[in-house]
C-alpha cells in the first residue's frame, strides 16, 4: 500500500483537488499543514520553495496539477480513454482560467451529462465553485447537482465532514 502525504498551508487552495481525490478513492494520506508564521523558516528547504507538494512513498511531487493529475491517473479518475481524458483537460484549463473570470464555466452547464464516473474535473470543479455564493450557483442547476454529486458521494461525505473548517 503506497504511503501518500500532502503538504500545505492550512487551507483547501491548490491542495484540495489533491486531497479530495485521494479522499474519493478511499486513499488514506497524512495531511500536513503548515502554519502561514512557520513558512519563512521552511521555505528553503521545500521544492520549488512553495507550497503545495506530494510525497508518494518518499518521492517528491510539487506543483499541483501534477499532483492531482498522478493521483488520477494512478487511480483510475483521469477519462477512460484519450477523448475522455482531453475532455477532462479542457475542463481543468477552463476553470483555471476562470478561477479570476468565473463566467465561462457556465458554457460547461450543457456538457456535464457525458462522463458518469466522478472524474478529477468533477473534483477540480468542486474546489473551484466552492467559493462561490451558494444563492449565485443555484441558479445553474446542472452545476448545482454536480457540486451535490460530488459533496454527497459516501468518502467524498466523510471526507468533508472531518476536514479542517478554513476560510480559503
Ligand atoms: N503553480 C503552483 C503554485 C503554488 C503557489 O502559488 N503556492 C503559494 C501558496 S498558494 C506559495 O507557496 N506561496 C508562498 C511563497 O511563494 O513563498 C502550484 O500549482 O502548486
Amino acid at each position: 500500500m503506497p504511503c501518500y502525504k500532502v503538504v500545505h498551508f492550512n487551507g483547501r487552495g491548490y491542495a484540495e483537488p489533491t486531497r479530495m481525490l485521494l479522499a474519493l478513492v478511499g486513499q488514506e494520506f497524512e495531511d500536513v499543514r503548515h502554519s502561514t508564521a512557520d513558512w519563512p523558516k521552511l521555505k528553503a528547504d521545500v521544492p520549488l520553495q512553495q507550497l503545495p507538494y506530494m510525497e508518494v512513498d518518499g518521492k517528491i511531487i510539487p506543483q499541483s496539477r501534477a499532483m492531482h493529475g498522478f493521483v488520477a491517473r494512478e487511480f483510475g479518475l483521469n477519462g477512460a480513454n484519450n477523448e475522455e481524458t482531453t475532455q477532462i483537460d479542457v475542463v481543468l484549463s477552463t476553470l483555471e482560467d476562470i478561477r479570476v473570470p468565473l463566467g465561462r464555466i457556465l458554457y460547461y452547464e450543457k456538457e456535464l451529462d457525458e462522463i458518469q464516473k466522478i472524474s478529477r474535473a468533477d473534483i477540480f470543479f468542486y474546489v473551484v465553485m466552492e467559493t462561490v455564493e451558494e444563492d449565485e450557483l443555484k441558479k445553474y442547476p446542472k452545476l448545482s447537482a454536480l457540486m451535490k454529486r460530488v459533496a454527497e458521494a459516501p468518502k467524498i461525505a466523510a471526507y468533508l465532514a472531518k476536514r479542517p473548517q478554513t476560510p480559503w
